[in-house]
């Protein structure tokens, strides 16, 4: 059995988060999750304040285990949505994209556990002396907003810089990558693109089957013009982004900022798997087929500790 502090404090059975996902982490999947002894999330990316509360009631009916929400802090909605977090007792917050310096005292003072997701060591140690419960540490295998760092630089830097938990996350979608991430320094691990084809999670199957028929290098950040990369499974809503993205005598920063809205939804809710923006990590061919959560879960764990308990042959 593999336990360590973050399952033991969060009331877990296995050290794993599911990573807060945009139009992809509803109370489905992160109850699925959850269900299935790891801590789900649910994502706050794509809703105001009343859509929040009405997932997390959703969530609770759906599991008794705890779970968490995910801020993603470029939202609109980020302002409410940090307030319906503590009028609904939702007892770990993790945040992404940002610094949620601003909403630290608050969440602090209500008994919220806060985990932000960093990309950096400054960043680590910044939310480290605000408060912060643990720290998510991601590396830019993962899907969606991405730093510049890998996991495999990243985690040790970061793990070395603090003194509370790290969670490791981008790229791991085996028991081999939860492995490395514990050699790392990681105490747990955050996995989002191979929860994307769990039975649980209610995306289109267009979007399911895209990640299920990716390839090694189908993966591309698209968005650096603008400030935010973003990692997505190639297809025509990539091409003609980066053409536009490297045209800039021809597209301007509002006409991109305009190519950029909705695409999340049109994949994730809509199917559009052509048009639309599919969100995926590295390890997305990783990912060969549908699953329970528990299923995901047990099996990534089971081969964990017979990775970690082979280890010692190589040691002389
Ligand atoms: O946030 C994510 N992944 C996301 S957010 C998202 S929605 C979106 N839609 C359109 C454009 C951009 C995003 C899809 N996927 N992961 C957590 C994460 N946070 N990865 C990297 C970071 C990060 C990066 C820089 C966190 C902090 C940071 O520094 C901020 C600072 O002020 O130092």
């Amino acid at each position: 059995m593999i336990s360590t502090v973050i399952d033991q404090e969060l009331e877990l059975e296995f050290p794993i988060f599911q990573g807060g996902m945009a139009w992809v982490a509803d109370a489905s999947l992160a109850a699925g999750v959850s269900n299935a002894g790891g801590l789900g999330i649910i994502a706050a990316m794509n809703s105001n304040g009343e859509q929040l509360r009405a997932e997390i009631k959703k969530c609770r009916e759906m599991t008794d285990r705890p779970f968490g929400v995910n801020i993603m802090l470029m939202s609109p909605f980020a302002d409410e949505v940090a307030d319906v977090v503590i009028e609904e007792n939702v007892p770990v917050v993790t945040t992404g994209a940002g610094n949620p310096g601003k909403y630290m005292a608050k969440w602090l003072e209500a008994g919220i556990k806060v985990i932000p997701v960093v990309a950096s060591v400054a960043l680590a140690k910044k939310m480290e002396r605000s408060g912060a419960y643990a720290l998510i540490a991601e590396g830019g295998e993962s899907g969606g907003h991405v730093g510049e760092l890998t996991t495999m630089a990243l985690v040790p830097q970061v793990a070395d810089a603090v003194t509370i938990p790290v969670i490791a996350a981008g790229g791991i979608a085996d028991g081999r990558q939860i492995a490395a991430a514990f050699m790392l320094g990681a105490v747990g691990v955050q996995v989002g693109t191979r929860f994307l084809v769990a039975r649980e999670c209610t995306i289109s199957q267009a979007y399911k089957d895209k990640v299920l028929k990716a390839r090694d290098h189908d993966s591309v950040v698209t968005g650096k013009r603008l400030g935010h990369p973003v990692r997505s499974i190639r297809n025509d809503f990539t091409r003609a982004y980066q053409k536009a993205e490297y045209d800039s005598s021809s597209f301007s920063d509002e006409e991109l900022e305009k190519m950029g809205a909705g695409v999340l939804r049109l994949a994730a809710r809509e199917g559009d798997v052509k048009n639309g923006c599919v969100l995926a990590g590295q390890v997305a061919s990783m990912v060969k087929k549908e699953q329970s959560a528990r299923e995901i879960i047990e099996e990534m764990f089971a081969q964990a500790e017979e990775v970690l308990n082979g280890a010692a042959k190589w040691v002389k």
